[in-house]
C-alpha cells in the first residue's frame, strides 16, 4: 500500500524516466530501432528498474496512465531524435495488458504519432502472447485497426508465454521478439539450439522479422547470425541507456 501511494506520487512528480536499448540489424551491423523501458528515478533510492515496481503498478489502474505516459514519451523522443538526423530509426514500445483492454488504444496510439508526425511503420508495440491471448477478443480489433494503419506489431517473450502456435495465424503480427532464455541457453544444449533456430525459420517462413533478445556475447552473436536472425537485442550491444547516450553513440556513421 506504500508502494502504491508512492507509485501515485512519483508519475505526478514526473519520476519516471525512459531507457533505451539499441537493436542492431545484424546483417549492417547499424542502429535498427531502440526499446523504450521505463525507469523510476527514486528521489532517495536512485535509478530503479521495473522488477522493483512494475508488478505493483500493474495491479493499479494507475498502469494505464503510465502506459500512456510511455506510448507518447516514446513517441515524442523518436521525434526528437528524427529531427536531428535519426530519419529511419525504429521506437517499440511495451504495452501493458490493461493498455490491450482499453476502447482507447487504437486512437492513443494514433495521436502519439500524428503528434510527433512520425510515419506508422516507425513504431512498433510489444505484446506478450500470454496478454494477447487473456484478452484475445477485445485486442484483436485494435490490434488489426493499428496494423492496417502501418504499426508494427511484435510478440515479446516469445517462446515463453502460453499461446499456442495458431496465434501466430490469429493476431496480425510483424515481429517475433524471442526470448533471451533460449539465446542464453542455446550454447549449452542441443535441445535450446534446436528450438532457437527452429523458431528463427518458423518466423522467416510466416514473412516475420525476428528479434534475439538478451545476446550478451559475440558467440552468440555468431550463433543467431548463422541462424538468419534479423535483430539482436543485448547488453553485448549496449545495455539499456538515456535518450542522450542513444544520440551520442549512435547519431554518427557507422
Ligand atoms: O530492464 P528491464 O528490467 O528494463 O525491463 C523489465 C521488464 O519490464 C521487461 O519485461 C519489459 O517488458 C517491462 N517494461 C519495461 N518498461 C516497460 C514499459 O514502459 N511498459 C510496459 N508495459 N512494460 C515495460
Ligand atoms: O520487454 P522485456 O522483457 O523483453 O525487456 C527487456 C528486459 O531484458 C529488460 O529488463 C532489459 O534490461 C533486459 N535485458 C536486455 N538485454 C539483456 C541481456 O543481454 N541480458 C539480460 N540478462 N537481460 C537483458
Ligand atoms: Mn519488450
Ligand atoms: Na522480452
Amino acid at each position: 500500500l506504500a508502494l502504491q501511494k508512492e507509485l501515485r506520487r512519483a508519475f505526478e512528480g514526473g519520476e519516471f524516466v525512459l531507457h533505451y536499448q539499441p537493436q542492431i540489424d545484424l546483417t549492417t551491423g547499424r542502429i535498427k530501432g531502440v526499446e523504450a523501458l521505463i525507469r523510476w528515478n527514486h528521489p532517495t533510492r536512485g535509478l530503479l528498474a521495473p522488477a522493483e515496481f512494475l508488478g505493483v503498478l500493474e495491479a493499479m489502474s494507475l498502469a494505464q496512465a503510465v502506459g500512456w505516459w510511455t506510448l507518447e514519451e516514446a513517441c515524442a523522443q523518436l521525434g526528437r531524435w528524427r529531427a536531428r538526423g535519426l530519419d529511419d530509426l525504429r521506437m517499440s514500445v511495451n504495452l501493458f495488458s490493461i493498455q490491450l483492454r482499453s476502447d482507447t488504444l487504437g486512437i492513443r496510439v494514433l495521436n502519439a504519432l500524428s503528434h510527433n508526425a512520425l510515419i506508422p511503420s516507425l513504431l512498433e508495440l510489444e505484446i506478450t502472447e500470454t496478454i494477447a491471448i487473456d484478452q484475445e477478443e477485445r485486442a484483436l480489433g485494435a490490434i488489426q485497426c493499428l496494423r492496417d494503419a502501418g504499426v508494427r506489431i511484435a510478440f515479446d517473450d516469445f517462446g515463453t508465454g502460453f499461446a499456442s502456435l495458431s496465434s501466430l495465424k490469429r493476431f496480425p503480427i510483424t515481429t517475433l521478439k524471442i526470448d533471451r532464455s533460449f539465446v542464453r541457453d542455446s550454447g549449452q544444449d542441443d535441445e535450446t539450439g534446436a528450438i532457437l533456430e527452429a523458431t528463427i525459420r518458423l518466423g522467416k517462413r510466416l514473412g516475420l522479422e525476428t528479434i534475439a533478445e538478451g545476446v550478451e556475447t559475440k558467440e552468440q552473436e555468431e550463433r543467431i547470425k548463422r541462424m538468419g536472425c534479423d535483430i539482436g537485442q543485448g547488453y553485448f550491444y549496449s545495455r539499456p541507456v538515456s535518450a542522450d547516450q542513444i544520440f551520442e553513440r549512435f547519431a554518427a556513421p557507422m
